[in-house]
């Protein structure tokens, strides 16, 4: 799944922003461990953290599926710039492959403005979202990354 934010102030790019996707509200989100070329780090198996460029933009490329999420919140330097409520990922049923079981998924998702299967983000699910998913048909993610059970004492330690 590619995630691009774009940091602006007074529609100024900013440039080394930390900018935090929050991934906690998605109960069936599964992301695997970044590569060594990822340039983002994940934050207790549910944040995802990366810095602006200097044209204010940051890119994540999370390898991985979802199927359901609440919520989905972008921060710039702690401070909210937006919030989602949908992640569109060829992996439709989170296994972490993509196979037929999600072009069937997305199929049945045709006609409708369902943004958990609008790939290419124009608003709707038409048959360039199943083209786009089909793209990545064989695609399979491992060593799906784990969750910490606590945070709290991280973030005090943070904070102090
Ligand atoms: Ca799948
Ligand atoms: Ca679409």
């Amino acid at each position: 799944m590619a995630i691009r934010v774009v940091v602006r102030r007074s529609r100024a790019p900013v440039a080394h922003a930390a900018v935090t996707i929050d991934l906690g509200g998605c109960p069936g989100l599964r992301i695997v461990a970044p590569t060594p070329a990822d340039s983002f780090l994940i934050v207790d198996g549910c944040r995802f953290v990366c810095s602006t460029g200097n044209q204010g933009t940051a890119s994540f490329g999370l390898h991985g599926g979802a199927y359901a999420c609440l919520m989905i919140s972008v921060l710039a330097d702690g401070v909210p710039i937006a919030q989602r409520m949908a992640l569109a990922s060829p992996d439709q049923n989170a296994d972490l492959v993509v196979d037929m079981a999600d072009i069937a998924i997305l199929e049945s998702k045709v006609g409708k403005k369902d943004a958990t299967a609008d790939l290419d983000g124009d608003g709707g699910v038409t048959a360039a979202d199943v083209t786009a998913a089909r793209a990545h048909i064989g695609h399979r993610a491992d060593a799906i990354t784990p969750a910490r059970a606590t945070t709290w004492g991280e973030i005090k330690t943070g904070y102090r």
